[in-house]
């Protein structure tokens, strides 16, 4: 008995939707999602590699069976039948991306705005409270970090804020961030802190205000699914809910200078016993030594034989060779 082609391809179909769907979900390409936010970026990431996986399945297979199939067989010299356009192939292969495009926007736009991504200064916990007058001349253009007034008394800014269920509400710990070539200063104004690792104590709602330096940076957690732009002059925030305890990467994600594949960091999210814990160790810190902080935080002040020393170590590469680096 011969099984038609028609119910052979729907078998085909059939196998392919379900190995993508059940490849989107078990796909364990992304880190572990560590804040209450993460799980709707995974949801999204997911439905594309879905999607993605079963047209990439769907064009290949397609193609090797072509491959396979319609070959040329030994002895035969023909040319191949004179094929010119299909409508009907080419509105159905034309309307099935374009209905995916448009689905996957608006599911992408629902997933930024319920992470608080479009209207970032919405929250009214800030910040950013006043206004700064240079010599009484209104100036439009960024001042000390400010966001721009957009004249109607409304602050703008990027980055990701509350979510629209906790708009009005301040967060529960603000830390002022700082990248600088090369390195992330944190900065926690209330306590007095100065760090060059984040701390952040679990569930708890963190503020975290951004600017750069000198240079655009990128501050990426990869586990908390957030990346925002460092930029000079303009300050930026992101807002997020750590829910899983453990340290994970902070990485520059924008090509910053020479060392910029150096300017790591590290946050931890604490238990609120060792989120406190960690704050007084600080707080002592600090009152012993400020220039101690100082130290650790690299500076520019180092030639690059000196600051590639301790990695020229780590990767086995030979003194000598980073000695002869011109300055
Ligand atoms: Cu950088």
């Amino acid at each position: 008995m011969k099984i038609p082609n028609t119910i052979l391809a729907m078998l085909g179909g059939i196998g392919l939707t379900l190995f993508s769907l059940w490849f989107g979900q078990h796909n364990h390409l992304l880190p572990v999602p560590a804040t209450a936010d993460a799980a709707l970026v995974d949801g999204l990431f997911n439905t594309m590699l879905t999607v993605s996986v079963g047209l990439f399945l769907l064009v290949q297979g397609l193609l090797i069976y072509a491959v396979i199939v319609f070959r040329q067989r030994p002895g035969d010299e023909t040319d191949g039948p004179p094929i010119r356009g299909n409508i009907p192939l080419e509105v159905l292969w034309t309307s099935i991306p374009a209905a995916i495009v448009l689905a996957i926007s608006i599911y992408s736009y629902e997933v930024y705005n319920a992470m608080g991504g479009l209207d970032p200064m919405a929250a009214g916990g800030t910040a950013i409270a006043h206004h700064h007058h240079h010599g009484g001349a209104a100036i439009a253009a960024p001042l000390d970090g400010m966001a721009p007034d957009m004249g109607n008394g409304r602050q703008v800014a990027y980055g990701v804020g509350a979510d629209p269920d906790s708009m009005g509400k301040g967060p529960d710990v603000t830390i002022d961030v700082t990248g600088l070539q090369y390195a992330w200063l944190f900065n926690y104004a209330n306590d007095g802190i100065m760090s060059g690792d984040l701390h952040v104590p679990v569930d708890q709602d963190v503020q975290l205000n951004i600017v750069a330096q000198d240079v655009l940076h990128a501050f990426w957690i990869p586990q908390f699914r957030l990346k925002q732009d460092a930029i000079p002059g303009q300050m930026t925030q992101l807002r997020f809910k750590p829910t899983v305890t453990g340290h994970y990467p902070i990485v520059c994600a924008e090509l910053c200078g020479s060392y910029h594949g150096a300017m790591r960091a590290e946050v931890v999210v604490d238990s609120p016993e060792d989120y406190a814990a960690w704050k007084t160790s600080m707080v002592a810190a600090a009152g012993l030594d400020q220039s101690a902080i100082a130290a650790a935080i690299p500076t520019k002040q180092l030639s690059d034989a000196d600051y590639l020393a301790p990695y020229g170590a780590e990767l086995g590469i030979d003194p000598g060779a980073i000695a002869q680096l011109q300055p």
